[in-house]
């Protein structure tokens, strides 16, 4: 253990009063694991977590021959829920498996790993043990960071320009109409808030739904336990000449700021803070198949996230964090949809979009890496000929109707701006020959051999690049 581990476990056990003295020299490890809602959080950590305790199918994680024994402990934060692995595991594992229940807030669990030394070193040192507490929380949190920098009234014109750009018009057609009868100058009147704050809200899920990624604010989606609170009761409103406290207008402006001060910034200082690594998942397929107005929503709404890992000196969340992620690893998934020739293209996809993200922000923060994955692989690969030509087949169980089908679902341009382009150019539909087709697969049958770890793709890979340099 170098001394950067030492004095980093003794900083933690003083701000982490709940961790005992014993853990003074056993490193902790905090790796967090975000992405937007569907994006495959809990599914991937489900099966992290499955095969780190059977290791058979991580052949891609270097240290998997040093690792003695792996186990999971008691949830070591009283105030976070346990994520439910079990619960999520035996879902899986069901005689006719489905796919676990989406949750929409923030989780935790502890693995903790021990690895014997070799060669050399064996009989000098002990074995070490190494615990991982992985973080599952939604991505939309993030998307919340730049609400931080701005006033209600910088807010409102934003997303009411938005909400009026020809692409989500129709969207919020309902919105926008009911916003256009209120006067913001008038009373507050609670009941019609409340109508506000609803359409407001149907209109983000109706987006998000759509297949748009910028949704903010992020708990008006993801409301957890704080639905129907006042905090949560707030909707864009254009300004009044004068603005008095018991308007409407006076109202919002209010609940604006306990928004940001009670639930924005005690989530980037009570938990983003302490995370030390970080994957963000990506439903890159999911956004191609969406159209391009996905795509180009998509790409914004990684830079957003990737601001909140790159704070710069003057920023906000500098003064709330400090502590800063030495290492980012974005992972396109649900890979098993497309043959594995594909995949360069679908990692090619997500790098350039990585790279655009990464050059609005001006970026010198933490190591990143893109790859693709599956956490829980629902097909398996097939070639046929067809016309003479060979042709890559995924062949898997559809989720609407239960049938086992072989298919193609589209060739990814190898050129990645292919897809951005037209996606920047505002774009309704692909280019004719860009077709893709990505249909829900049920999970797979379980193996029946009981604890042999998920099927998955380059889930050895993603665990090599999150803590193989700690093991
Ligand atoms: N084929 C396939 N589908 C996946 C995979 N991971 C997630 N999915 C699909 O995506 C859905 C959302 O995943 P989930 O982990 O609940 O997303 P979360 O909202 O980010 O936690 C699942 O219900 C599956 O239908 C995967 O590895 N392969
Ligand atoms: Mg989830």
């Amino acid at each position: 253990m170098g001394l950067a581990d030492i004095t980093d476990s003794i900083a933690r056990v003083i701000d982490d009063t709940q961790s005992g003295a014993k853990e003074l020299f056993e490193p902790v490890l905090r790796i967090g694991v975000t992405g937007l809602s569907r994006a495959g959080k809990t599914v991937f950590i489900t099966s992290l977590i499955a095969n780190l305790l059977d290791r058979s199918r991580m052949s891609g994680l270097k240290a998997n021959p040093l690792i003695s024994a792996a186990f999971l402990q008691p949830q070591p934060d009283d105030t976070i829920p346990r994520f439910s692995y079990e619960k999520h595991l035996q879902a899986l594992n069901l005689p006719t498996p489905h796919w676990p229940e989406s949750t929409s807030s923030i989780s935790q669990l502890r693995l903790s790993l021990r690895t014997e030394p070799t060669g050399i070193l064996r009989g000098f040192k002990g074995p070490k043990t190494l615990h991982i507490d992985i973080v599952d929380y939604p991505g939309e949190w993030l998307l919340d960071l730049p609400l931080l920098k701005q006033s209600y009234a910088e807010w409102s014109a934003q997303s009411l320009s938005q909400a009026r750009a020809p692409a989500r018009a129709q969207l919020a057609e309902g919105w926008l109409a009911l916003q256009r009868d209120s006067d913001p100058g008038g009373a507050l009147i609670e009941p019609q808030a409340q109508g506000l704050a609803e359409v407001f809200t149907a209109y983000l899920q109706a987006a998000r739904k759509a297949g748009f990624s910028n949704c903010a604010p992020g708990r008006f989606l993801l409301p957890g336990d704080l639905k129907g609170s006042p905090a949560l009761t707030f909707a864009p409103l254009s300004r009044p000449d004068k603005v008095r406290s018991k308007t409407l207008y006076g109202a919002f402006e209010r609940r604006f700021d306990a928004y940001k001060k009670q639930i924005i910034k005690p989530f980037y200082r009570d938990h983003f803070a302490k995370i030390d690594r970080q994957i963000v998942l990506v439903d890159a397929l999911g956004a191609i198949h969406n159209g391009p107005e996905s795509v180009e929503d998509l790409r914004l709404a990684l830079g957003e996230i990737l601001a909140s890992f790159r704070p710069g000196k003057n920023h906000i969340l500098s003064m709330i964090t400090g502590r800063k992620v030495d290492k980012i690893l974005f992972a396109a998934t649900k890979a098993d949809h497309i043959h594995h020739a594909q995949h360069p293209q679908l990692t090619g996809f997500l790098e350039a979009l990585l790279a655009d993200a990464k050059d609005a922000a001006n970026w010198k923060g933490a190591t990143t890496q893109a790859l693709s994955l599956a956490a829980l692989r629902a097909t398996i690969e097939q070639s046929t000929t067809h016309e003479g030509e060979m042709l890559d087949l995924v062949r898997g169980t559809l989720m609407e109707s239960g049938k086992e089908v072989a298919l193609h679902p589209g060739d990814l341009p190898a050129d990645p701006s292919r897809l951005l382009n037209p996606a920047k150019q505002g774009a309704k539909v692909w280019p004719e020959d860009i077709r893709y087709n990505l249909p829900a697969f049920a999970p797979p049958k379980p193996s029946g051999e009981a604890q042999k770890g998920l099927a998955h793709i380059r889930m050895d890979k993603a665990a090599e690049f999150l803590i193989g340099d700690k093991l």
